[in-house]
C-alpha cells in the first residue's frame, strides 16, 4: 500500500512541517514565560480566552508554510482560511489548551496537520514543555521522538485513565452522565483542558480513550490521526463535521471502544 509518505508532495511537507513546529514551539514558549503579563481577550464566552501569543504564534506558522508552499492551503483557529490550489490545505491551531497556557498551567500543543484528497496526511503535536513530538503519517505509523507509538491495547475501563473535555453550558448534563457512568464501570476521568494532547496521550498509551462533545478540525484531526496510525478507534471528522464545522470527537483503545461510546451517549 502506499504510504502518504510515499505520495509525491507529502515527504517534503512532512520534513517543513517538523521544522515549522520547532520554531512555533519556541516563540510559543517565549509567550508562555510571561503568561501573567499577557492582556487576554474573549471570544464566544468568558471561557472563551485568546491572547497576542496564539494570533503571533499562527502569523509565524502561515508565514512559513506560505513561503515554502504558496499553492497550498490554510485553515487556522486565529486566522481563518486561505484557499489552495495544489491539492493540500494545512490546518493549524497555534496553541491547543489555550486557557492552560494563559492560567500559567503547562498542559498545552502546537497542532499542525496536512490535509489532501478528503483525509489527513500527517499531523504533528508538539508539547514544547516536555519537549515532546508526535507524529503521525496515513498509513505510516505514530511516532514520538523516533519511537514507535501504540495504543494500550489490553487494560479494561477498570484499570484505566479516560480524557474527557468540554466548553459549553450546554454539555453539562452529558457530561455529568458520562463521569458517573465512567465512575460506575471502575474508570477514572481526567481533563487536561487541550484535546489534542489528549489525543496523542490516547495514541502513547497513556489514556485508554478521549472524547469531547464539540470540537474543530484544527482541535483534532492530528490527534485523531495519531489514534489511527497507533492502532486504537479514532472517528473520521473530516467525513463528519468537515474541515470547517464542529462536532463530536471521540478516539480509544479498541478493547474499550464500544463500551466508551455507549457511555458518551454518542
Ligand atoms: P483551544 O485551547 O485551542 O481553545 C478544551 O476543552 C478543548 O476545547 C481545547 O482543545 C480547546 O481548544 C477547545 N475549546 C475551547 N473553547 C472552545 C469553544 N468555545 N468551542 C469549541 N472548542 C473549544
Ligand atoms: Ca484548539
Amino acid at each position: 500500500m502506499q504510504t502518504a509518505e510515499t505520495t509525491p508532495g507529502v515527504a517534503g511537507r512532512l520534513a517543513a512541517a517538523r521544522r515549522i513546529i520547532g520554531l512555533a514551539g519556541d516563540w510559543a514558549k517565549g509567550y508562555f514565560d510571561r503568561y501573567d503579563s499577557l492582556s487576554v481577550e474573549t471570544k464566544s464566552s468568558r471561557q472563551d480566552v485568546v491572547s497576542i501569543a496564539d494570533r503571533d504564534v499562527e502569523d509565524l506558522i502561515r508565514a512559513e508554510i506560505r513561503a515554502a508552499f504558496p499553492l497550498d492551503g490554510l485553515f487556522g483557529e486565529e486566522r481563518g482560511g486561505e484557499g489552495e490550489t495544489s491539492g493540500y490545505t494545512w490546518v493549524v491551531d497555534p496553541i491547543d489548551g489555550t486557557a492552560c497556557f494563559l492560567h500559567g498551567l503547562a498542559s498545552w500543543c502546537v497542532v499542525i496537520a496536512l490535509v489532501g484528497d478528503g483525509r489527513t496526511l500527517i499531523g504533528l503535536i508538539l508539547d514544547p514543555m516536555s519537549g515532546r513530538l508526535y507524529q503521525a503519517i496515513a498509513g505510516g505509523g505514530a511516532w514520538c521522538d523516533g519511537r514507535r507509538l501504540s495504543v494500550d491495547r489490553t487494560t479494561p475501563i477498570n484499570g484505566g485513565l479516560f480524557a474527557l473535555g468540554a466548553s459549553t453550558v450546554a454539555q453539562g448534563a452529558q457530561m455529568g452522565r458520562i463521569v458517573e457512568g465512567l465512575l460506575n464501570a471502575g474508570g477514572v476521568f481526567m481533563r487536561n483542558g487541550s484535546a489534542a494532547l489528549s489525543l496523542a496521550h490516547v495514541a502513547a498509551g497513556h489514556y485508554l480513550g478521549f472524547y469531547e462533545p464539540r470540537l474543530s478540525s484544527w482541535d483534532c484531526l492530528a490527534g485523531l490521526l495519531l489514534v489511527e496510525e497507533a492502532g486504537g478507534v479514532a472517528d473520521d471528522f473530516l467525513a463528519g463535521p468537515g474541515l470547517s464545522g464542529k462536532g463530536p470527537v471521540f478516539a480509544a483503545a479498541p478493547q474499550v471502544a464500544g463500551a466508551f461510546r455507549a457511555l458518551t451517549g454518542e
